[in-house]
């Protein structure tokens, strides 16, 4: 990938590509090697302006174009992707250092699906209505007329660039909204390619813009006038920077923070199945994905069988190059994010971590070496008390810790600022309703992790996030309700 010819990566405002500007660009990086890919065209404030602009102006229209027709085209916009399904999948492994493998199964492949679900979603969906009865003698009809948010600021973070962007401008679209999209600045090939397909499938100019830059793109684009509305993924502390960003024009926000998520596995789990569940929530997408698992908690009798499976599981990880079939994780996204999972490293040992297996940067050999790669890292010996327990890494990294009954694993899962997901895994059926239901997050499942229905509410609870979306909650977040009240 070191020999890729440089290129620029572009804003898209009403409808066409700006021009570079060659004074405000910044290097997008290869995670797996290091290497510059190309360049990142920044947005400054004037650009980020029109953008909001031309949304402004297309919203009139769009919001106005029946719900089939959008249905339509956000169906041609899924079947558009899935035509050039390998250009976006060669854009997210370049971008992220993502295994192909893993790029094509999860990441590209729920774009698409995005599209579909809420073409279908909408079309379905109804309105509520009652008749009222006031207890004088007089009727009413009520029901409510849901109109779109208006223009939405949707920020996505880097860790699944496209499945992310799509999960929110699917339903952004279908519901009457245009958008103005910043990605990461790790991330910003598939939102640009996505403009092309969008347009491509003839979405009027204006509808879908994507403006690149850092922070500060982030935070123009929050506080200006003329978006109504933000959904953001990414980390709790930047969610609380947007939340007062929209504070004083008191808009909505839809958010999915970060998580410190936690797995309880019984005795009574099936070990094969449940190993290879709890691998799978802590070491997929080298464990950047908020819903991995970073605290296990498992019963005194099977813990040394549960370490020891979890143990033979990372070391059967392939890192290598992210093209190869062969290779199962990647690298993390940026010399600065290994650099903080390092230092968690660091900090575990101080606490009294049990090293298990990993815990440093592996040799890769030259091509590699120069890329952000890190040894997926399993702890024992550390306490709910442990900062390293606490707060979230976001890497291939989880600790185990055991416990001896239903209600001291449900308090140990539960003592977190967090409230993201949790998995439970066990073959009593009325234990795992129970205890799925017992933890304080905003997805719970048992003997499975990441199993998605699109119609289900997604979100979290405490410093996880703010609001849902999925299904109805997506319409619900997208829309605004004016209720009329008829008396008959
Ligand atoms: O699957 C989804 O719809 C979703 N929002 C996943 C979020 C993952 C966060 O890293």
């Amino acid at each position: 990938m070191a020999d890729t010819v440089q290129y620029w990566v572009r804003n898209f405002v009403d409808g066409a590509y700006t021009e570079p500007n060659e004074t405000s660009g910044y290097d997008n990086i290869d995670p797996a090697t290091g290497a510059t890919l190309g360049r990142v065209h920044a947005a400054d404030t004037a650009l980020v302006d029109r953008a909001v602009t031309s949304a402004r102006r297309a919203l009139t229209s769009w919001a106005k174009t029946p719900v089939a027709e959008r249905a339509a085209l956000l169906r041609r916009a899924a079947d558009r992707i899935e035509e050039r399904f390998e250009e976006f999948v060669a854009a997210e492994v370049a971008d992220t250092g993502k295994p192909i493998t893993q790029a094509r199964l999860l990441d590209v492949r729920r774009a698409p699906q995005n599209f579909r679900s809420f073409a279908d979603i909408v079309a379905a969906a109804g309105q509520e209505s009652f008749i009222t009865e006031t207890g004088d003698g007089r009727r009413a009809l009520n029901y409510a007329v849901r109109k779109p948010l208006g223009v939405v600021a949707v920020i996505v973070p880097w860790n699944l660039p496209l499945l992310l962007l799509t999960w929110k401008v699917a339903p952004a679209l279908a519901c009457g909204n245009a958008v103005v999209v910043k990605p990461s600045e790790e991330t910003p090939s598939t939102a640009t390619l996505l403009a092309e397909v969008l347009a491509e499938v003839g979405l009027p100019a204006g509808v879908f813009n994507v403006v690149h830059g850092c922070g500060g793109v982030g935070e123009f684009l929050t506080r200006h006038a003329g978006i109504d509305g933000v959904t953001f993924t990414g980390s709790s502390a930047t969610g609380t920077r947007v939340m007062s960003a929209v504070a004083p024009r008191v808009r909505p926000v839809s958010f999915e923070l970060g998580g410190k998520n936690a797995a309880v596995v019984f005795e009574d789990a099936d070990l094969d199945e449940t190993l290879d569940g709890l691998a799978r929530s802590v070491f997929t997408n080298t464990g950047q994905v908020c819903l991995c698992t970073e605290r296990v908690y498992v019963h005194r009798d099977i813990f040394d069988e549960i370490a020891n499976g979890l143990i033979a599981r990372a070391s059967a990880l392939t890192l290598g190059r992210p093209t190869d079939d062969a290779t199962t994780t990647g690298p993390l996204i940026s010399q600065a994010h290994r650099d903080k999972v390092l230092r968690y490293f660091e900090l575990a040992e101080r606490e009294g971590a049990e090293l298990l297996v990993g815990g440093g940067v592996p040799d890769l050999g030259a091509e590699l070496n120069g890329g952000f790669w890190i040894e997926p890292t399993l702890w024992t010996g550390l306490t709910n008390d442990a900062t390293t327990v606490r707060e979230e890494i976001f890497g291939p990294v989880a600790a185990l810790i055991p416990f001896s009954d239903e209600n001291e694993a449900i308090g140990l899962a539960n003592d977190t600022d967090y409230g993201l997901a949790a998995s439970v895994w066990t073959n009593d059926l009325r234990r795992g309703h129970r205890v799925a239901q017992a933890m304080n997050v905003g997805m719970s499942w048992v003997n499975t992790w990441f199993l998605r229905d699109l119609r289900s509410p997604f979100g979290g609870m405490g410093l996880s996030g703010l609001g849902r979306e999925g299904g109805a909650s997506s319409l619900h977040f997208y829309t605004d309700p004016t209720n009329v009240c008829v008396q008959l």
